[in-house]
């Protein structure tokens, strides 16, 4: 009944074109009402009624995610030790130890590998926990340190990135450093690991020709994917999986308190790594919007249509079954949030990213307390959306900052308090 309304207001938006497209609704009290699936409740009808039972639900679910969403993980995929390229004890002024480590991701040593970039503070007395992420534009836009390399591959041409033929520039460097707040996050007693994601796959259609998808496919680069093969965010996020092999083996890094954090198309993969890898002990969602924590049968921002027209490669082919009629998915992106209970989960959005939907994000976290519960543990705990600038929740965490779908310094902060209480040892 609910679906037959949601489509009737499509079609009424939009009567020719109703079935190519879906028009963009940017308009809270245009938001047709929805149904969203139970995290607690198994396809067979059955209830979820303790964290046992949770954990035969959650292979469900995530088997629904790899089907319908993001496609399968392939099993058996080569797993290689990493090697660390290069060290500096005296990186950041003597503030942090620097180290450069190649984790490769296929047999072949000519590649696609990771080059996974790692500070840790200096003086920690015990191993440190540490942030893990993937940036947009290679590693040397986090920082200025002119010892980072520049990635081999493809980057995009983003504005701020002074690229304009795909090749990373010396004129890059640094210029992500503010959504990477390095010293700070050493001065707070964290460590950072950051890897390019286009070192595992090049972010356009056909990209995955050259990355880690074509290199392991059964028919090579003229592999045709099954319905429910796995997508580039698929893939990104297996990437996020292979340095975290590397991180529990580094003797500064404390394996059990890796928390995996991304921006936008990396805050979905951020989310689906955390939810596939439990060895994450804390994930966290940058405005990761459609395909990410928003809720996808919410019809406001980007659409479920709409996403996968513009990047057919992040999700798997059977997503775009769901084009037209997103009522029909069997899953929603609060029971993506769900996969990483009893795990702390961060939701962030922007006022003004409102194509990342900003209460979509929200509601993924209210709609997985359930799940939380139990575990005994608090979610997000509150009736509604708060204010700007007023983060809430306990195992649950969210904020809407004010301003612009962005990474800020004001979303590390919070990050590192959220951290503070859910990572660090009493005795610390
Ligand atoms: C947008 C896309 C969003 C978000 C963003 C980003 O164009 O529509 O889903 O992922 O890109 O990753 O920067």
């Amino acid at each position: 009944m609910l679906a037959l309304r949601f489509a009737a207001v499509f079609a009424a938006w939009c009567p020719v074109a109703a079935a190519q497209t879906i028009p963009i609704n940017e308009d809270e009290a245009s938001v047709p009402p929805y149904t969203l699936p139970d995290p607690l409740i198994f396809r067979s009808g059955r209830p979820v009624t303790n964290a046992s039972s949770w954990s035969w639900r959650r292979t469900e679910l995530l088997e629904q995610f790899g089907d319908h969403v993001y496609g399968r993980t392939p099993s058996g995929l080569p797993r290689r030790a990493a090697t660390v390229v290069s060290i500096d004890r005296q990186a950041l002024g003597g503030l942090a130890t620097r180290k450069i480590v190649r984790v490769p991701l296929t047999r072949k040593d000519s590649g696609p590998y990771i080059d996974l970039l790692v500070y840790l503070p200096n003086g920690a007395r015990r191993q440190v926990p540490v942030f893990l992420g993937y940036n947009f534009d290679g590693n040397h836009t986090v920082t200025t340190d002119p010892k980072v390399p520049l990635p081999r591959g493809w980057v995009a041409n983003r504005p701020k990135s002074g690229v304009t033929d795909h090749r990373a520039t010396e004129a890059a460097r640094g210029s992500a450093a503010e959504s990477w707040p390095i010293t700070r996050i050493l001065e707070r007693g964290y460590g950072l690991a950051t890897l390019y994601y286009g070192d595992v796959e090049p972010d356009y259609d056909g990209g995955w020709h050259v990355g880690l998808r074509g290199a392991v496919a059964r028919g090579g680069t003229n592999h045709v994917f099954a319905p429910n093969e796995w997508g580039a965010i698929g893939a990104w996020a297996w990437g996020l999986s292979r340095a975290l092999d590397y991180l529990v083996t580094d003797p500064g890094v404390d394996g059990r308190r890796v928390a995996v954090i991304g921006h936008s198309r990396l805050g979905k993969t951020a989310l689906w790594a955390g939810a596939q890898d439990e060895r994450f002990a804390l994930v966290i969602a940058n405005e990761s919007g459609e395909g990410g924590a928003a809720l996808a049968r919410r019809w406001f921002g980007e659409t479920v249509w709409r996403i996968n027209t513009s990047f057919p490669h992040w999700f798997c082919g059977r997503f775009k079954d769901y084009n037209n009629n997103v009522s029909e998915l069997p899953v929603d992106q609060h029971e993506l949030v769900a996969l990483n209970a009893p795990r702390p989960v961060y939701v962030a959005s922007a006022e003004e990213d409102r194509w990342a939907d900003p209460r979509g994000e929200f509601l993924s976290l209210k709609h997985a307390d359930p799940v939380y519960a139990l575990f005994g543990l608090p979610g997000v705990g509150v009736a509604d959306m708060p204010g700007i600038n007023e983060p809430v929740g306990g195992t649950l965490r969210y904020h809407v900052r004010s301003g612009k779908h962005d990474l800020t310094a004001y979303d590390w902060e919070q990050y590192l308090d959220f951290c503070d209480r859910h990572l660090k040892f009493p005795t610390q």
